[in-house]
């Protein structure tokens, strides 16, 4: 019995507007009091004694105690923006790539050392509990981390700024290696649970597919439409919180389950069909079962349409629910409060959407909901590869989205209108800049219906932002020039220098201050240090320290021995052709043939490592994998090579492994075609952790040389300009002819020097580096690579000069924290101000 009826349940924490937070116990944060809520946890809550054999446990009952303490800033930050009534932004974003969530949650909430002490007392070493983490892998590769490092920075700025996703049942697959080739399994994840994260049921949202529209005139008189007898799921809301660096801000980011509705048995129940309608579920709940993973390219699947309707929708109806909330049902400050940033045109569908939503639902007119539409939605592009740009067809979307074809038609008429008004009759542009493309199975252009519809769009890096301007995107820049912007990206060093790399923290700190954890150009006044002996010994000794950390990874993953003496020269990203692993493992075959040569002379041994998945489907991608293998085994087992070499392929590259790679690599491999990559972010977190980067002028690279200067980069290859010029006259074999080293290397791959019991194994890969129409021009680079890993391996012999690089690389990346871009999307874009959340207790 409750002992006031009439007061709503919980009013003791209703009391806004200006709430306080005067009945949220505050948490203590020493070394006694973590330790207190461990043992609470795991002897009260998950019920454990000291028989437990499973690490997991003590992992979870960590987990919980520090989840208490994210909790109440949680809702004093949430609190805060409620108060505030302050402009928000969305981040739209079908992958995450969050990694793990412990030692960030520490670091971030400043307790990392208390912890440590607190089950250290208890006998327990919290590395060996957060070693017991599953990676939460759902995202791809850069994009889908790129959004993770945003949310962290934006915790940290104290913007408010929720992320939405999709909550994948499976992530991104378990890579595993066998015989050389790639195999797949699944990776659930959630199988033990997560303890991270709190659903919200009471925020479900109901998403409509299928069905048909009807226009009926509506009870004030005029017409409306009707989208009916529609298959409706239910997208329920996980939340998990995103702490800032000791600042008490803690974000949200929000993450939709579908679930199947609660009609979905009556009819056929009665009709006695009892077993059908429960499986009728299964469609349903299939929608966010899992990622896929593809990062290039997307072959028209229905499921992955449905999954970013369901994104786009959910979500879209979530923040305007909680708009209606605060505001009313009076959309004039809508637009002035809200924005959305649309991560790639994945969920670009919101665009539709969101005029949907204010015209269907919410009455508003045609005019009024599109200026609402242009006002808040903006883009941001991801890549250059033409196939990775996505198209639906009209078909499909006649199917499962009818009302959002026809809203999408109109978006389109009145669009084409304006542009025979700017250029009439240039039909050829009409043609080229449509949303439709038409055709024998006319498509809907994503990327243009996310042009038309956003006041904002981005490339990731400035080469990046002008060859959109110049090339995929000549006719909209032409048209919309003011909307056009670059923002280059970042990575949080939170995660990637100050959490991954615990010995150079404690250098850095220990010469510059703490400072640079929330200001990352702080790292300059490093520089001055790199001419300082003793600090170079010191920063040498934090180096080797972490190659032997990688080594024990290697030696654990593939059985290979890596000498953390050797140069470890690594690359590690997604395994496709533009990234050009391929190069690297030319490179080492023509290092392996100088062995066998007996030109050895003043050699500097290489420990080189590759890692990266590739998409299921990517059959030369995969054989990538397959060469990569096959020549390490023939490298590694060869005794005239003996300690000159070693090749390892490392499988199941993901978050948590680059936080042991970063910091143990010499050598940072960014060797993409260019042109083609769009920014990199991997580059960065090497080049944080001291790594010098051997790479050609493509993506941030060039940011990164401009930062750290010349002298400390090994640049080579064509420029993007070269590469579009050359493309007309590409003649591999003249170069291979020109070039004995790669006339050396080819040919032992033809002989089958590296797949001696499966002949012709590798054909489609000569073949396609001596291909004139080879895309990513492997020939037309090898001379110039190889001098430049020559020039690196010299480099690397004079050991004061090369600490004096690696410091200035650290020095030097200051450009490169995700608080400098987010600043940047904030100041140019979103405009929101920073809300300080309400004191606790
Ligand atoms: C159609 C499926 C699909 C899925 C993902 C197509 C394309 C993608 C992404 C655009 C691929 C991606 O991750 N792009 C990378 O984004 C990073 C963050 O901006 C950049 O640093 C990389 O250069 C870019 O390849």
């Amino acid at each position: 019995m409750r002992h006031n009826d009439d007061a709503p349940f919980a009013s003791f924490l209703h009391s806004r507007p200006n709430q306080k937070l005067t009945d949220i116990p505050v948490l203590g944060m020493s070394s006694t009091q973590v330790g207190k809520s461990f043992k609470h946890y795991f002897n009260n809550t998950l019920g454990r004694d000291r028989n437990c054999d499973k690490v997991h446990y003590p992992y979870v009952a960590l987990a919980m105690a520090i989840r208490d303490r994210l909790m109440e800033r949680w809702k004093s930050t949430q609190m805060a923006y409620d108060n505030a009534d302050c402009k928000r932004t969305s981040y739209l974003s079908m992958e995450f790539l969050m990694g793990r969530a412990l030692s960030n949650s520490l670091l971030n909430l400043g307790i990392t050392d208390a912890t440590t002490k607190g089950l250290y007392d208890l006998g327990i070493l919290w590395e060996e509990l957060a070693e017991n983490e599953p990676d939460a892998g759902l995202g791809n590769g850069g994009l889908g981390r790129l959004a993770a490092c945003f949310m962290d920075s934006c915790a940290t700025l104290q913007l408010p700024v929720k992320g939405f996703g999709i909550r994948y049942e499976y992530g991104m697959f378990r890579q595993t290696i066998v015989d050389g080739n790639q195999m797949e399994e699944p990776d659930h994840w959630l199988r033990d649970g997560y303890p991270w994260e709190l659903e919200r049921p009471e925020y479900t949202q109901r998403v409509q597919f299928g069905g048909h529209t009807e226009y009926r005139r509506g009870s004030d008189g005029s017409f409306k439409v009707f989208w009916v007898d529609t298959h409706d799921v239910l997208a329920v809301p996980y939340d998990t919180p995103i702490p800032g660096y000791r600042n008490g801000t803690v974000n949200t980011l929000r993450l939709w389950k579908s679930a199947a509705t609660d009609e979905f048995d009556l009819g056929e129940f009665n009709a006695g069909s009892y077993a059908e309608s429960v499986g009728a579920k299964n469609a349903a709940e299939n929608i966010t079962m899992v990622l896929y993973p593809n990062d290039s390219s997307e072959n028209g699947k229905e499921l992955r349409l449905r999954q970013q309707y369901f994104l786009a929708s959910a979500s879209l109806k979530d923040v305007i629910r909680d708009w209606c909330d605060r505001s009313g049902q009076l959309f004039d400050g809508f637009a002035a409060s809200n924005c959305f940033q649309l991560n790639d045109t994945h969920p670009t569908i919101a665009v539709a959407e969101l005029m949907r939503l204010l015209m269907d639902e919410y009455g508003l007119g045609w005019d009024k909901a599109w200026e609402i539409t242009q006002s808040t939605m903006a883009y941001t592009n991801h890549t250059l590869l033409p196939e990775a740009l996505e198209k639906w067809p009209v078909r499909l979307f006649q199917q499962l989205l009818p009302r959002l074809l026809e809203i999408i038609y109109e978006i389109n008429a009145r669009f084409l209108r304006q542009i025979s008004c700017y250029w009439p009759g240039d039909n050829d542009r009409l043609r080229r800049m449509s949303i439709i493309e038409e055709g024998g199975e006319p498509q809907i252009r994503m990327a243009y219906l996310a042009l038309v519809g956003s006041f904002s769009v981005n490339g990731v890096a400035q080469l990046h932002s002008n060859l959109l301007k110049e090339g995929l995107f000549r006719d909209f820049y032409e048209l919309w020039p003011e909307k056009f912007n670059n923002k280059t990206n970042g990575a949080t060093q939170r995660r990637w220098l100050a959490s991954c790399n615990p010995g150079l923290r404690g250098v850095i700190n220990k010469t510059i201050g703490e400072g640079w954890i929330s200001d990352l150009e702080q790292l300059r006044q490093l520089a001055p240090y790199a001419e300082d002996a003793k600090f170079r010994k010191i920063w040498r000794k934090v180096k080797q320290e972490n190659k032997q950390k990688l080594a024990q990874l290697v030696k654990q993953d593939c059985g290979i021995k890596f000498d953390a003496n050797a140069m470890f020269d690594v690359q590690v990203k997604r395994i496709h052709e533009y990234k050009r692993q391929l190069l690297n493992i030319l490179h080492v075959v023509h290092l392996y043939a100088r062995i066998k040569a007996g030109d050895t002379a003043e050699w500097i041994p290489r420990c080189v490592l590759i890692g990266g998945k590739a998409a299921p489907g990517y059959a030369m991608a995969k054989l990538i994998i397959k060469l990569i293998n096959n020549v390490a085994d023939v490298v590694n087992n060869d005794p005239d090579v003996g300690e000159l070499l070693k090749v390892a392929f490392l499988p199941n590259y993901r978050v948590s492994a680059m936080e042991v790679i970063c910091p143990g690599t010499d050598l940072s491999e960014q060797i993409s075609t260019a042109g083609k990559e769009a920014s990199g972010t991997g580059n960065m977190k090497f080049m944080m952790n001291g790594a010098l980067t051997i790479g050609t002028l493509d993506g941030a690279n060039i940011e990164i040389r401009e930062e750290v200067g010349d002298d400390h980069f090994f640049l080579f290859g064509m420029t993007a300009e070269e590469v579009m010029d050359r493309r007309t006259y590409y003649n591999p074999e003249a170069v291979i002819k020109g070039d004995p080293d790669l006339r050396q290397v080819m040919n032992l791959l033809e002989k089958g020097h590296f797949n001696q019991f499966f002949p012709r194994l590798f054909d489609s890969i000569t073949q396609s580096i001596r291909n004139p129409h080879d895309p990513w021009m492997v020939a037309a680079d090898f001379t110039s690579y190889i001098a430049a890993q020559n020039k690196a391996a010299k480099a690397y012999r004079d050991v004061e000069s090369w600490t004096r690089s690696s410091i200035l690389n650290t020095a030097m990346s200051g450009k490169f924290s995700t608080d400098r871009t987010m600043r940047e999307y904030n100041e140019d874009i979103w405009h929101l101000e920073p809300v300080v959340p309400l004191p606790l207790g």
